[in-house]
């Protein structure tokens, strides 16, 4: 094809895009029209300009990575530098999570005055103001007070909750903390014969860490920032970056800058996935917004499998597979062909609910450009197929051609800052081979072959009796699962918990042992004595200055001395001298000896120099399997049927509706940590809200602002408000932690992921 005829094309398409790609609708009176704007900035200026502001600048500018999300801002270039040394990126994410750590320490008088049965009623905002933790603190059976107890007795606990026999001991982690941190950790559980590392990465991409593993041998993001660069479509699948990845939208204004297309899956239109106004570009963004999405696809949840087969269909019919590329680079790709042609396209459209016709439009894009980069977050990983979609997309990749060249390739999102450090330093339940042997020349003996516990398992083995001993390194594993009174009466089986963290979330109050329940206030990652590193989702890891707490008269202890001292106890000092390696030096001499990527850590400390991790990013198409080739996998369409009012056992309701509820995060939380409570984005003034299209409200002889029960399998709330929204008919929305009292958990067996975007419930009005 001719340049001016590829011109010409690509003119007349873009028109045609842009008539599906979404105006901005006002959904509610007060919601803005774009993501971002002058509300973020006016936070960073308050936050930076109050009393606290010296303090916050100090750990903005201190060398260290970013505590928020994963694409990791920060580091030895100073705080506000990504890994290419570009500056002006840190968002207003990032203030948040700074400003919740340096509030002032909650007084031994608090605790000594409120009782557990007190405690427990607070909300996640209320348990996160309290302040930071400093001291350490038990509650032991049949008191009613957390109380201060010595270090002494502290280990002493530990000690013997750890000499239970292996299989009943277990640890959950949650990637906030650092390589170092979680690397010990690992070593130390393997050392005692356990590989129940459970991670939050369980509940999180572990369908993408599966799935891309099969697909090229490797579970990470295969695109550097820099290729990304170079790329001239995004197709972002299942992600509120605005909210989640403030800083990823600097790149999609680039993108659509230098002509590139962003074609966005999600079921909700996200506002500032339409227009996003971005402080780093005053200018021109700030005020009147970036247009983001080319292309917007409303699909219907969980059907993103059949969105992917359809798009694949458009280039088998169109003949614009690359079929050298297939050939010459993939296994596996005639059964991939076959089963997309023998799907019929009225399977696909009336699976996902986008027409044929923008399925077309859509394919014609991706083929269109040069290098496309697929990009995704939850809306993918938290479903019962989460690997399918995983397959799909890859397979979408290496059908154009599309992995293992600059400009292009597969992009997991991935969540906390350190989630992916955590599991390149071996806290998973799926260890690599190769660092299974490094460990066991290391320990001089065989590790366990035991299949260890994921987060979900670990919940399952609890609630069965299976569980003595838990170790959590930060997190909240009581409110991150699903139906909360399963979680907490597993936890209640576990005779001793030790929660090491840096402020009190709900999971120390409600996700207590039956024994003792220990609570370790620890150093978060700009106050350590040490130097340590993480892991971006971008495979770049970053080495964190030491630093100093503002806390007077505190009682916190590293992470890495609290594991160092406990091995030492439980383990001896042969083969490993745990004491030793309280200077993480040494831990990061062991992680370049034993963690395949990660040779360069060994220089770190005198070269200063953060690198990318080696054998991660791909810009050929020879890929890490033995036969450096991709694996393709055919990925089922989804039955996606909904329950009937009957099997809520409500049969004598008669108005009401059924929809399926994504449950995500709002435009100010972390997690299970909220630090406002309303998401003024989506028009919800505060979290008891229910986000529902206008004709589901009005089916279900509804209106907005009523007073609504919402039940699902495992529980219901009321009093919840609905709100009008623009999400895709027959779905709603909700905030989790809160959410999850709701429903039982279903998950990809393959990962054990589960399926919190797709959760039935039935929602009917209070007087019914
Ligand atoms: N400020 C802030 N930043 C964070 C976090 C935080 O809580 N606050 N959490 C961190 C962590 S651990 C993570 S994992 C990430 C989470 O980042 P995200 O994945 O962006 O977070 P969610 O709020 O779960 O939003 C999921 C998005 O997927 C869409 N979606 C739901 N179901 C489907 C579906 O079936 N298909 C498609 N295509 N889309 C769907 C939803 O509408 C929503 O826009 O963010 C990280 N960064
Ligand atoms: N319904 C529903 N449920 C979900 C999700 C969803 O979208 N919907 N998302 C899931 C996902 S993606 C994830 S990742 C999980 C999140 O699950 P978790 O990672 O278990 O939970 P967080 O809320 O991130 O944990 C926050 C706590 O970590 C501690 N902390 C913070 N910094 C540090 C530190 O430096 N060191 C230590 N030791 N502790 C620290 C603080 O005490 C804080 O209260 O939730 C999952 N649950
Ligand atoms: S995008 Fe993520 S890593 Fe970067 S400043 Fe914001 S919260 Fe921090
Ligand atoms: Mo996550």
């Amino acid at each position: 094809m001719d340049a001016d005829m590829n011109q010409g094309q690509t003119a007349n398409q873009e028109q045609t895009v842009k008539s599906i790609a979404p105006s901005v609708h006002q959904t509610s009176n007060n919601t803005p029209n774009m993501g971002g704007g002058v509300p973020a900035v006016q936070y960073w200026a308050e936050h930076t300009l109050s009393p606290e502001g010296v303090k916050l600048w100090q750990t903005l500018l201190h060398k260290s990575a970013c505590l928020s999300c994963a694409w990791g801002t920060g580091g030895q270039k100073g705080g506000f530098t990504d890994e290419t040394g570009e500056t002006m990126q840190r968002c207003m994410k990032s203030v948040e999570a700074i400003s919740a750590e340096i509030q002032p320490a909650v007084t031994q008088s608090y605790f000594d005055q409120h009782p557990i049965a007190s405690l427990q009623t607070l909300t996640s905002l209320e348990a996160d103001r309290l302040g930071r933790l400093s001291y350490p603190m038990i509650l032991r059976a049949g008191q009613s007070h957390y109380q201060r107890v010595s270090w002494d007795e502290v280990y002493s606990i530990a000690e013997a909750a750890f000499r239970q026999p292996a299989e009943r001991v277990a640890s959950y982690s949650s990637g906030r903390s650092s390589n170092e941190a979680a690397y010990l950790l690992q070593l130390m559980m393997r050392a005692m014969g356990s590989n129940n590392l459970a991670d939050c990465s369980d509940l999180c991409h572990a369908p993408s860490t599966v799935g891309l593993k099969q697909v090229f041998g490797s579970g990470t993001s295969m695109v550097s920032l820099e290729n990304l660069r170079k790329s001239d479509c995004v197709v972002l699948i299942g992600s509120n970056a605005p909210a989640n990845h403030p800083r990823l939208m600097n790149e999609l204004i680039k993108l659509r800058d230098r002509g590139g297309k962003v074609i966005v899956i999600n079921p909700i239109v996200e506002v500032g996935l339409v227009k996003f106004g971005s402080p780093a570009f005053p200018i021109k963004s700030l005020f009147t917004g970036s247009d983001i999405a080319s292309l917007y696809l409303q699909l219907i949840p969980g059907s993103d499998t059949a969105l992917f087969t359809g798009i694949q269909k458009v280039l088998i019919e169109r003949d614009w597979v690359q079929w050298d590329y297939l050939k010459a680079h993939t296994e596996g790709w005639e059964a991939v062909i076959e089963q997309v042609r023998s799907t019929s396209w009225e399977a696909i459209t009336s699976t996902c609910g986008i027409s044929q016709e923008e399925i077309e439009l859509t394919a014609r894009v991706i083929h269109d450009t040069q290098g496309v980069v697929f990009a995704w977050a939850m809306g993918i990983t938290h479903h019962e197929n989460g690997v399918d979609n995983v397959h799909a997309i890859a397979n979408t990749a290496l059908m154009t051609g599309n992995a293992g060249k600059e400009g292009a390739g597969t992009m997991p999102i991935r969540g906390h800052s350190n989630v992916q450090g955590y599991g390149s330093m071996g806290v998973t339940v799926r260890l690599k081979q190769e660092i299974q042997q490094a460990l066991e020349k290391l320990l001089g003996r065989s590790l366990s072959r035991v299949q260890g516990y994921d987060a979900r398992a670990l919940i399952e083995a609890a609630d069965a009796g299976k569980v003595d001993t838990l170790i959590c390194i930060g997190g909240n594993l009581y409110a991150a699962n699903p139906d909360l009174n399963q979680a907490k009466q597993a936890l209640g089986k576990i005779e001793t918990i030790i929660y090491l963290a840096t402020k009190p979330n709900l999971g120390h109050f409600h996700g207590l042992a039956n024994q003792n329940t220990l609570i370790i206030p620890v150093f978060n990652r700009f106050e350590n004595p040490h130097k340590t590193t993480v892991e971006s989702g971008n495979n770049f890891v970053r080495l964190n200055d030491e630093g100093k707490t503002h806390l007077k008269q505190a009682d916190l202890i590293s992470e890495v001395e609290f594991l160092t001292e406990l091995a030492h106890r439980r383990l001896g000092d042969n083969p490993i001298d745990w004491r030793k390696l309280q200077d993480t030096q040494y831990v990061r001499q062991l992680i370049a000896q034993t963690i395949p990527g990660f040779e360069q850590m060994a220089a770190i400390d005198q070269t200063q120099e953060e690198f990318t991790i080696g054998g991660r990013i791909f810009t050929t198409p020879h890929f890490p399997t033995p036969s450096g080739k991709a694996t393709m996998f055919p990925t089922p369409l989804p039955h996606l049927s909904l329950p009937t009012p009957a099997d809520f056992g409500r049969s004598d309701i008669d108005s009401g509706i059924i929809l399926t509820l994504i449950t995500a995060r709002s435009y100010s939380q972390h997690n299970t940590v909220v630090y406002k409570p309303g998401d003024p984005y989506r028009g919800m003034p505060h979290r008891n809200c229910i986000l529902m299209n206008r004709s589901d409200v009005k089916r279900a002889e509804l209106q907005e602002h009523q007073r609504v029960t919402v039940q699902g399998d495992a529980g219901q709330l009321e009093q919840v408000e609905i709100i009008y929204g623009d999400v895709r008919e027959g779905s709603a929305l909700m905030f989790y932690p809160e959410v999850n009292v709701l429903f039982k958990a279903r998950i990809d067996k393959r990962c054990g992921t589960p399926a919190y975007k797709r959760v039935p419930v039935l929602v009917f009005a209070e007087s019914a």
